[in-house]
């Protein structure tokens, strides 16, 4: 799904972007030219203004902004009660509070505990909260779960907590085996008013950390990067320094991994995860980490690790919960774009698949095939019901599967049009599961179909009522699986913009879509005026004569008068927090593009203290739903915006990314990144959703995501067509990658079910498997698919050769060609040029592997009885080790698995 890009956003990324590419270009063979986002603008909303008509700074970019070090006072430890598993203390207020970012709160509870031998809980919360003053919205377990103490201690941990009263209260972790310092507060004070929090570490010079939520950026996050999380509705925005925040509000953890300074390099990583739902900013800096939420409490987690797995593990244990099994079948290829207008259509595309010999195992479908943009509806003009139900039964009979798309917000009917009912909304507002304004009336906002409502998962029918929408609608239309979208909960409007309006639903979105006149795509991949000069000369006199009949239309940019919201001591401000995160929406007003903060819900909760939830609830409901649906089979869902714990029940797929070569490469640190969050089921749309892809991009990405656990090509509506068979280049690419996708599907398949029973990774970072080598903090350029296959893609356009590392070479690693199965020659630490003409993807097998292999077919289905092989690539000791794990590849629990051990 396309959505609104505003126009703050685009000039920001434009920025970004121009500078990555900078990077990019390095070892660019050709140089590629910068990129410009001219069909990506149409769509500014509003005024240039936030919604109360200035504009508002962020806190980060402010320079009147106050620090809030300076005038607080900090706090001062008392009370200290040990206890069997560490201690409580209580913090009092050190002087006159500074009511900087909102009201200082006096006293606060401090726990400390040791929960496990590598886990540590820090927790500060006030030590009074008041049923009646809202202000502190601490999370409760039902929403996110808590670790727990595994028994009662002392622990042998290798984590030591210090703290100290001087000057003010600080706390410092350390890791007792090395004796490094893993996080310091010393030498800061503690902030915590009721819409802010600060504390701050810090952290050894050139720190290496990984994590902290969604971001478009290198898989090092750096000592120079403002990372903003507040689920947004917004086009993948790189983040190159600052972070202009992504789609999915998901948390922590961080992993910092540290080096001793002897003679042979050794890592260390640990963990940290602020369990916090909040709005919030991490500033990384030379110097440190400076955390900041605007609300909540300060609930920290310290894993010990000491390796990246461990960590990883210890996390999904205790924290986010175990990923979801997937179904085998949902390793198969993944066909979807905006602008497949009827059944026709989607069976040419599955038709033509088969016809070149490409797999495809699921078509899918994007709004298109609502009426009206409408949940659980079908428009049978275009799809009329009895063609679908055979094509489903034909798609169904040769073993492959349909996944449509379904919106998180609800029509709200046209109370002046007796025809316009809709069941939906009916049987939900008659349960009350809808979110209200302050004053109990219905909150309006608007999505696709008009004038919206938004699904309340606090409400007491809620859940119940989207499982029932799920059921009922599944007897209409046979799917097998349920992609969600707009779940940030994205809304075009700010604030409940359809109240008293209901009269004039249903109506256009408030911004030109893709294709409509003056809104043609024209855009293509970087280096396409070089590679397609015809058709590239083409394009951009077009775009100027978009661009020319549509300036005017623009209007005259706003001028702009800052806002900075003042703090009115004992009053909370949720429409406008006194700290102004860096939100990527315009204005950065929470209220843009988004159900605003004041939106409330069944239990009195403000929307300003969930907000980054609504994404990970809506993936909980539609959970059940396919579970009521499909009894005993796994659900299959692919969802948008995520927290910490989506992937107990859902895969994510990188959002709206644009046909570029940037957003390709990108697409790797953020799979890594979603392996860290137990999310590892993960992939991007394929070739490009926004813009016009090309040939060559297309079979390079094409090649790329067949090594991703989820597999799918997406485009946005208008653009030109982009399925694999377009190009019978690409046809051939795409058949040669998937040759080698679908012979690793037991591998592939294995690994998940290890992650799903164990909390182990699929896709793997080089530094993961080989910790000890310094070199590869920062590699991102190539990943590992488990521990065996190593991925060295061509990222960059007209390149020929990829420069890639052989990871433990010259050190008893070696690594083999998948293709001639020939060991690499490679020196310690040698980034190798590697010769990779277009149509070729560089895979290596990891020597001392085994693989289960089994010969490809046009589904899954089919492969799965296909012959077996076994793939042994010895070690230096002549040995190799494997495993396979299998089962009927659908049931939650199934009736027989097979775990079969290969040792050589
Ligand atoms: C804080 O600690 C005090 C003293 O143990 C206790 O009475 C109070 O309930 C605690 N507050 C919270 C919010 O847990
Ligand atoms: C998920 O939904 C179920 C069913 O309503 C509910 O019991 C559970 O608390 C929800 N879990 C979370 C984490 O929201
Ligand atoms: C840090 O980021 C800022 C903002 O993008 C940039 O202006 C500055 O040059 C960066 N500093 C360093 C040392 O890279
Ligand atoms: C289906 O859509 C395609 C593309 O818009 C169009 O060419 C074709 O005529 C349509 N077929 C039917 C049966 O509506
Ligand atoms: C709720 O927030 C919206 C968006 O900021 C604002 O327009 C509206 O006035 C607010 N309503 C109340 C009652 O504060
Ligand atoms: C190998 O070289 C390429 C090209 O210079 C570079 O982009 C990449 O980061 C290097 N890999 C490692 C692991 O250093
Ligand atoms: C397991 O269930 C499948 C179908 O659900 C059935 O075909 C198979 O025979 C069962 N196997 C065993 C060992 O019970
Ligand atoms: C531009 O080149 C021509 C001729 O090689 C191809 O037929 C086109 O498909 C190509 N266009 C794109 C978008 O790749």
């Amino acid at each position: 799904m396309w959505r609104t890009a505003l126009l703050s956003t685009i000039v920001f990324s434009l920025t970004a972007l121009s500078l990555v590419i900078a990077q990019l270009a390095e070892d660019s063979p050709t140089s590629p030219t910068v990129a410009t986002r001219t069909s990506q603008r149409p769509l500014s909303t509003g005024p240039v203004a936030t919604s109360n008509g200035q504009n508002m700074l962020a806190n980060i970019d402010d320079p009147e902004a106050v620090d809030p070090q300076a005038p607080c006072p900090g706090y001062k430890a008392r009370s200290v009660k040990h206890n069997t598993n560490g201690f409580v203390a209580t913090l009092a207020l050190a002087g006159k509070a500074c009511n900087v970012y909102g009201t200082d709160i006096q006293s606060l509870n401090l726990t400390v505990e040791y929960q496990a031998k590598d886990r540590l809980h820090v927790w500060i919360i006030p030590t009074i909260l008041d049923a009646s003053n809202i202000s502190q919205f601490i999370l409760p377990a039902h929403l996110v779960g808590t670790p727990s103490i595994e028994h009662n201690g002392p622990y042998e941990s290798d984590l030591a907590f210090d703290w100290g009263n001087d000057p003010t209260f600080y706390f410092a972790v350390s890791r007792v085996s090395t004796g490094d310092t893993l996080f310091t507060t010393k030498g800061s004070k503690l902030v915590f008013e009721d819409q802010f929090l600060e504390f701050k570490s810090l952290l050894p010079e050139n720190y290496n950390l990984y994590g902290l939520g969604e971001v478009i950026h290198g898989l090092r996050l750096g000592n120079n990067l403002t990372r903003t999380i507040y689920a947004a509705d917004a086009g993948d925005p790189i983040d190159l320094y600052y972070e202009v925040d992504k789609k999915s509000g998901k948390l922590t953890p961080y992993f910092g991994t540290s080096s001793n300074q002897s003679k042979t390099y050794s890592s260390a990583s640990h963990g940290v995860y602020l369990r916090n739902a909040h709005g919030q900013e991490i500033l990384l800096r030379p110097e440190g980490i400076t955390w900041r939420t605007i609300g909540g409490s300060i609930d920290l987690y310290f894993y010990a690790g000491p390796s990246q797995a461990e960590v990883t593990k210890s996390f999904q244990l205790s924290a986010a919960g175990l990923p979801a099994m997937q179904q085998y079948w949902t390793f198969g290829f993944h066909q979807c774009r905006w602008g497949y207008h009827n059944w026709t259509e989607l069976e040419d595309v599955v038709v033509n698949h088969e016809k070149f010999g490409i797999p495809l195992e699921t078509i899918w479908t994007d709004i298109d095939y609502m009426e009206l943009y409408r949940d659980f509806t079908v428009d049978h003009v275009a799809f009329p019901a009895d063609a679908g139900r055979a094509f489903l039964r034909r798609l169904h009979d040769s073993g492959r599967h349909f996944v449509p798309i379904v919106d998180s917000a609800i029509y709200i009917p046209n109370p002046e049009n007796a025809s316009d009912s809709y069941d939906v909304y009916t049987k939900g507002e008659e349960q009350k599961v809808f979110m209200t304004n302050p004053d109990g009336s219905l909150y309006i906002g608007q999505v696709w179909p008009g004038y919206t409502v938004f699904p309340d998962w606090l409400s007491a029918n809620g859940v119940q009522w989207w499982v029932d929408s799920i059921a009922t609608w599944h007897k209409e239309i046979p799917f097998d699986g349920i992609w969600i979208d707009m779940s940030e909960v994205s809304s075009f409007c700010v604030g409940s913009c359809g109240s008293g309006n209901l009269a004039s639903n249903p109506i256009h979105p408030p911004f030109a879509l893709p294709g409509e006149p003056g809104y043609i795509p024209y855009d293509f991949p970087e280096g396409f005026d070089t590679t397609n000069s015809t058709e590239a000369a083409s394009a951009s006199a077009a775009s100027s004569s978009q661009a020319a009949d549509r300036s005017g239309a623009a209007g005259s940019p706003a001028t702009v008068s800052y806002y900075r919201p003042e703090v009115t001591p004992g009053v909370r401000n949720v429409n406008y927090p006194p700290y102004v995160i860096n939100h990527v929406q315009q204005g950065h007003d929470l209220a843009k593009s988004a159900v605003s903060p004041n939106a409330t819900h069944a239990d009195g909760t403000q929307e300003y203290d969930v907000h980054n939830l609504f994404g990970h609830q809506i993936l909980n409901a539609t959970y059940h739903g396919l579970a009521e649906v499909f009894p005993g089979k796994r659900p299959f869902i692919i969802g948008r915006s995520t927290f910490v714990g989506s992937g107990v029940w859902a895969g994510h797929w990188g959002g709206d990314n644009f046909s570029k070569w940037t957003y390709m490469f990108f697409s790797i640190p953020q799979a890594l990144s979603f392996s860290l969050f137990g999310i590892p089921m993960f992939g991007v749309d394929t070739c490009g959703f926004a813009g016009n892809t090309d040939e060559e991009l297309c079979n390079r990405w094409m090649q790329l995501s067949a090594f991703f656990t989820f597999y799918r090509n997406h485009n946005v509506l208008a653009a030109i067509p982009q399925e694999a068979y377009v190009w019978d280049s690409v046809a051939k690419a795409t058949r040669d990658a998937m040759h080698i996708r679908f012979q690793l599907l037991p591998y592939i398949y294995t690994l998940m079910y290890q992650a799903h029973t164990t909390g182990s990774t699929v896709m793997r970072a080089l530094a993961w498997e080989f910790p000890d080598d310094p070199s590869l903090a920062s590699a991102d350029r190539q990943f590992l698919l488990g521990p065996s296959i190593m991925v060295t893609p061509v990222l960059v356009q007209g390149a020929t050769t990829v420069n890639g590392v052989f990871p433990g070479a010259g050190k008893g690693t070696i690594w083999y060609d998948w293709y001639t199965g020939v060991a690499v020659e490679a020196d310690a630490g040698q980034n190798m040029t590697i010769n990779a003409p277009l149509g070729n993807i560089p895979v290596f097998v990891r020597g001392g592997s085994v693989l289960p292999l089994q010969e490809p077919a046009l589904t899954t289905t089919l492969a799965r009885k296909k012959p077996w092989a076994i793939l042994a690539a010895l070690g230096c000791d002549g040995k190799a080790t494997g495993n396979l794990y299998v089962d009927d590849g659908e049931s939650v629990v199934p009736n027989a698995t097979l775990w079969v051990k290969v040792s050589v």
